[in-house]
């Protein structure tokens, strides 16, 4: 898959696209990642690139301007191209929007800066996405987010030991606790269904567990999954 980040810090990549999976998945092909800095489609006057201006209507902060918003994005969008805004007004990001967009065959990924973007440069985007209702102080973070969540779902990003089909929320609850050596740490030893390799037995206890803290930290998603199983 390939995917291009449009934003005016490019060098803010560097480092979570270089190591361990993602490093990985770009060495084995099956994620092409291109960095590309808005600021290479401003207006310029002499080495002063103009890309953010006033507020109409007044208020605090600057405002992305649509047309160097609109070319970067001009100057990579193709015909199977699906452009996203991160953007704390977008649609959560869940696991499902994840294994949806790993599916697709190139990603656009527009980077929010100031306060926002001029709403006349959204014309040139699919869909907006929010990474949680919070607001960082750069767009760039939500983007390294969504590709990072969104890799592990392209076959062959993780090893089959890591397979993201047995992740949280995949079956919308939590992933039950998880133990390894030593057998008892500190006085507290490793719940004995684990230890009988009873598979049947385990992963019983383990739905059961993921279930039980789902109910407890996150009763909404439950809420969903019971209407999600009744409408399946
Ligand atoms: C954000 C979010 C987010 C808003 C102001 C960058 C910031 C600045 N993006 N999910 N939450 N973006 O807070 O995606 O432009």
């Amino acid at each position: 898959m390939r995917v291009d980040i449009l934003s005016l810090f490019p060098e803010y990549f560097r480092g979570p696209f270089d190591v361990s999976i993602l490093k990985r998945a770009q060495g084995s092909k099956l994620l092409d990642i291109h960095l590309v800095d808005i600021r290479n489609f401003a207006a310029r006057k002499g080495n002063y690139a103009k890309v953010d201006d006033r507020p109409y209507g007044g208020g605090p902060g600057m405002i992305l301007m649509p047309e160097p918003v609109c070319e970067a994005i001009r100057s990579v969008k193709k015909e199977k191209s699906h452009v996203v805004y991160l953007s704390p007004q977008g649609k959560t990001l869940t696991a499902a929007k994840c294994q949806e967009l790993s599916q697709k065959e190139h990603l656009v990924l527009l980077c929010g800066h100031y306060e926002g973007v001029d709403e006349r440069a959204l014309k040139e985007v699919d869909e907006e996405i929010s990474i949680g209702d919070y607001v960082l102080t750069n767009g760039c973070l939500a983007a390294i987010v969504l590709v990072d969540a969104m890799a592990r779902f392209i076959p062959g990003v993780l090893g089959h030991e890591e397979a993201a089909g047995q992740d949280s929320f995949q079956e919308g609850i939590f992933d039950a606790p998880h133990y390894t050596r030593p057998e008892v740490f500190e006085g507290i030893a490793v719940p004995e269904v684990l230890k009988t390799g009873n598979h049947a037995e385990i992963a019983k206890w383990r739905r059961k567990q993921g279930l039980a803290k789902t109910k407890r930290v996150r009763p909404e998603l439950i809420f969903l999954k019971e209407n999600l199983d009744e409408t399946e």
